[in-house]
């Protein structure tokens, strides 16, 4: 499976992210919105103690993944910070860590399955994320160890959060197994991960090229990249563009789905066929057209001779290093890691995708959830969780009246300055977000009237708080690459199977994957002639790829079901 912005969420590899991108691709924190002058007064600080208002406290336990750029400030914990305070003094509820794990290597889906083997309790919420819930899901609905949610959710989700579903219905696939739902999935921003096309401007201007509108086109600007010595140091030391070929064609940064949308099928996911069923893409003959054109850019030098050992940050170094004049990847590079490029005279700029010969394009799609919010069988107070949830989602849709309509948390995202929110001060963080117990991800676009927030903001509307804190934190190239996503809004195509791993999967998709990956890299590298795509094809089928889909089909049927019962 490909990988997501999920995997950026997670902090792996160390990698330090800017403010921006953080502030951006956390989401959470990011979407603290707010609107209105009317606000300023109701500081969170402002609200009664818990011991004032509090019958009763309520106690919830969690598991916590921590990433090592979660920041806590002065004497802050991970039990006793803004937001556990928050949770006490608005809702009386007392948050705790029943869990804390490093947030690597799926630390806490093994912490899972220890509870599992030694029957040890669950925490009463866990998080869990979009890349990891499918192979674990269907093992904690077998041992009995967490809720269906269907009527919980009708029970106690406020009307707003019904309506925020109903806008999203596809959020619930990812819980759905055998027509139930077994978990509150978050909703993720409409086109967070989806890619565009990254060009050096500067490069452009120097060879007087324009910027492609063809595939064609952009061969040819690839080919003066490559040979013309864009950077001007008498060298022959660039290339075209940059690839990450190291673990999917299809990774979140350095992908070709442009290249595999402008032929038909998206590689690597399985995408809504011809006749409604879903089908795999990467043995679909679409992709063997894709894979012969790749070979030839390969073979004429346009991608790094090593592309295929590339990860996807790799392949963003090649762009920030001035080494490619081009990537695919998505609109929030524009903050990190090319709007952090420290590249004397480089100028990025991003460009809407070209098209295929019959004027066809296309490009992979965001997942419609981050993650899910699973609940212990024995868990009983859903009326704190909604209540909760709720709240939270009031920010992410702006709403004036929220707890949050300044900020998440005073001396982390904001300062209060003459009686004003400050967003631009040493040491800004909105990872405090990441302590929320339940959060809703995202607001749909659908729910938020005016436009995107960035489409605002880039066109100098600045009136409310979270207009401000934006303006204040995001650059205007991260702004250009968002919008440049806005501007193609019908061509990405989302992965469609994120369910649960069926059986068959389970024993044979890392073979399967194996498989796929060596023989894609062989094609491109020029080791193996392209009828090697077709003894693929064949194998895959032979070696489960047959039975997969056969029950990637049934899933598939099953959810659909009951979407259309929701309805
Ligand atoms: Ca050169």
């Amino acid at each position: 499976m490909r990988l997501s912005d999920q995997e950026i969420r997670s902090g792996q590899s160390g990698v330090r992210l800017s403010r921006v991108a953080l502030a951006l691709v956390l989401l959470l924190p990011a979407l603290a919105g707010c609107s209105g002058q009317e606000t300023k007064e109701s500081a969170p600080t402002a609200v009664a103690s818990a011991s004032d208002r509090c019958e009763e406290l309520t106690v919830i336990t969690t598991a916590r993944a921590l990433r090592d750029f979660d920041i806590l400030k002065g004497n802050d914990t991970t039990d006793n910070n803004p937001i556990t305070r928050w949770a006490r003094d608005r809702l009386c509820v007392v948050q705790t860590n029943q869990w804390l794990v490093a947030d690597q290597d799926h630390a806490l889906e093994d912490r899972i399955r220890t509870a599992l083997s030694n029957n040890e309790p669950l925490p009463d919420v866990l998080f869990l994320r979009s890349q990891d819930l499918p192979s674990i899901l269907r093992d904690l609905i077998d041992a009995d160890r967490i809720q269906e949610m269907g009527a919980v959710f009708e029970k106690y989700a406020s009307e707003r959060i019904k309506e925020a579903y109903a806008l999203n219905p596809d959020v619930w696939k990812s819980v759905t197994l055998d027509g139930s739902r077994w978990g509150l999935p978050q909703i993720s921003a409409a086109n967070l991960a989806d890619p565009i096309l990254w060009i050096r401007q500067d490069w452009l201007d120097a060879l007087d090229l324009e910027a492609p509108a063809t595939l064609d086109e952009l061969e040819k600007v690839m080919d003066a990249f490559t040979n013309r010595d864009p950077d001007g140091n008498g060298v022959n030391d660039t290339v075209g563009i940059a690839v990450a070929g190291q673990n999917t064609l299809n990774g979140w940064m350095g992908d070709v789905s442009f290249m595999f949308g402008a032929y038909g099928d998206q590689a690597h996911q399985w995408n809504r066929a011809a006749d409604g069923t879903l089908a795999y893409g990467s043995v679909q003959p679409s992709v063997k057209s894709a894979l012969q054109r790749l070979a030839q850019w390969y073979e004429a030098g346009y991608l790094a001779s090593d592309f295929g050992t590339h990860d996807e940050q790799d392949a963003a170094v090649l762009m920030t290093s001035g080494i490619a004049g081009m990537i695919s990847g998505p609109g929030w590079m524009g903050g990190w890691p090319l709007g952090e490029a420290d590249l004397e005279g480089a100028v990025f700029k991003p460009y809407p995708y070209p098209a295929g010969e019959d004027g066809r394009i296309g490009r992979i799609g965001t997942l419609p959830s981050y993650g899910s919010y699973l609940f212990s069988k024995d868990f009983d107070h859903f009326d704190k969780i909604f209540a909760y949830y709720d709240k939270v989602y009031g920010m992410l849709i702006e709403d004036p009246e929220s707890d949050f309509s300044i900020g998440l948390a005073e001396g982390y995202d904001y300062i209060i300055v003459d009686g004003e929110p400050e967003y631009d001060f040493p040491g800004t963080t909105s990872t405090i977000g990441n302590f929320f117990l339940v959060a809703p991800g995202s607001a749909p676009s659908k729910a938020i009237k005016g436009g995107s927030l960035e489409r605002r903001v880039y066109n100098g509307k600045i009136d409310s708080y979270y207009e401000k804190k934006m303006a204040t934190t995001a650059s205007r190239l991260f702004l250009e690459g968002k919008l440049a996503v806005e501007q193609q809004p019908n061509i990405s195509h989302p992965e469609q199977f994120v369910g649960p791993q069926t059986p068959t999967m389970a024993l044979k998709w890392r073979l399967l994957n194996k498989m796929e990956q060596t023989t894609f890299l062989q094609i491109v590298y020029g080791y193996a002639p392209l009828d090697e795509f077709d003894r693929f094809v064949r194998e895959w089928h032979d070696s489960g790829g047959t039975q997969v889909t056969v029950e990637v089909n049934e899933w598939d049927r099953m959810s659909d079901d009951k979407k259309d019962d929701s309805l």
